[in-house]
């Protein structure tokens, strides 16, 4: 792939600097190399400036699946396989830079699923952490641990790890597309995965329906004793209306200028710590004003982005990329990037997950500003 991250890698490889490897090969060293191969060892010197590059140099490749694309290509799965047979009838979204570990990003997986009026997919439970954005559809429901919660266009809602969590569509209601967002390439990465079926394939709700919501959902909490009990590691607010968030976004910016490289964003946040949603995965929204575009700037951390509302372009390593509602796209670690909203009379709205709850808590997230406000724009995408 000839990015400009991997212009970069190359040179980066070939660097010669003092301090840094450079051995030239002789039939010697080669030989040395292969008997060390035989006894599972190898010399340092001959990859170090690959392991231990100056700055990220991530696999991650920007892309942007467009919903063009894909809503056809995710339509024709019902004809084919129900959910029964499929577990979860999911597209993934890969990046060609990462297709081994099933990543769309980074360690982070995405796809859509596609689901039918009057259909249901078992409840399982896993050591990924899970959320949902709700593409399109009326009557999804989806259960995590005995909570029942609808979930409309845009809805953000959380199934945690380790919680049971099964979804489905209303008879009543219209073919339901979401995207899935889970932290499985991490939990490879890290060989801590685990994965189990519901012992009577699905659950019984047995709490509140939009219990949590009721709880946790409108900004004030109960007292200190009534939500002790609560010791688990993500939010207990397990949905985030998309009428609440256009709403705070919206009265943020009369407010507040916001940010420089992101317009007005906001976290969706663990309501008893003001954390992120999950302990791996975290959330936000943002609105770009009106003709706002941002100035270009690379932080550590890998992006998937859903177009919520509106369109406008994203430049990322000096690549264009135009989008509109429901398209998908990424950004890897440490790529420059910048974005821009299109109409000069609405704002635009993305959501966007990411793992800053991983970097964050390393103490491994880093920031940089380019020098010059804007990227050169080499291509559109
Ligand atoms: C999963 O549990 C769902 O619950 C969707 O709908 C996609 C991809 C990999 C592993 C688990 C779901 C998934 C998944």
């Amino acid at each position: 792939m000839d990015t400009a991250a991997e212009g970069r890698r190359r040179e980066n490889w070939r660097e010669d600097v003092a301090g840094r490897a450079n051995v030239a090969d002789t039939p010697e060293l080669e030989a040395y190399y292969d008997a060390l191969e035989a006894l599972s060892m190898g010399p340092l010197w001959t990859v170090a400036n690959k392991i231990e590059p100056w700055h990220p140099v991530p696999d991650s490749v920007p892309v942007i699946w467009r919903w063009k694309d894909v809503k056809p290509a995710i339509s024709r799965a019902p004809e084919l396989v129900t959910p029964e047979q499929a577990g979860r009838r999911v597209i993934m979204l890969v990046n060609p830079g990462r297709r081994q570990h099933a990543a769309a990003v980074g360690l982070l997986y995405t796809g859509v699923q596609i689901m039918d009026p009057g259909e249901c997919a078992s409840a399982h439970r896993h050591m990924a952490s899970a959320l949902r954005f709700i593409m399109e559809g009326s009557g999804a429901f989806t259960i995590v641990d005995g909570e029942r919660l609808s979930l409309n266009a845009r809805d953000f809602v959380l199934t945690p790890n380790g919680t049971w969590h099964e979804h489905g569509v209303d008879a009543s209601g219209t073919r339901c597309i979401w995207q899935d967002g889970l932290d499985i390439p991490l939990m490879n990465a890290l060989d801590a995965n685990f994965y189990e079926v519901h012992p009577n394939l699905n659950q019984t709700p047995h709490l509140p329906p939009e219990g949590s919501v009721a709880l946790y959902g409108a900004g004030l909490l109960q007292p200190t004793e009534a939500r002790a009990n609560w010791r688990k590691p993500y939010s207990p607010l397990l949905k985030y209306s998309w009428e609440a968030t256009e709403e705070a976004l919206t009265r943020a910016a009369r407010a507040s200028d916001g940010s420089p490289y992101d317009g007005i964003i906001m976290d969706y946040v663990n309501p008893l710590t003001g954390g992120p949603v999950m302990p791996t995965i975290g959330a936000s929204a943002q609105m770009l004003r009106p003709g706002e575009r941002t100035k270009a700037h690379r932080h550590t951390g890998s992006f998937v982005y859903q177009v919520a509302k509106g369109s406008g372009y994203s430049v990322i390593e000096g690549v264009r990329y135009d989008w509109t509602e429901r398209d998908i796209f990424v950004i890897p670690s440490w790529a420059a990037h910048e974005h821009a909203n299109a109409s000069d009379t609405d704002p635009a709205f993305l959501f966007c997950f990411h793992d800053l709850p991983v970097m964050r808590s390393l103490g491994i997230f880093r920031e940089a500003a380019l020098d010059e406000p804007h990227q050169t724009i080499t291509r559109t995408a």
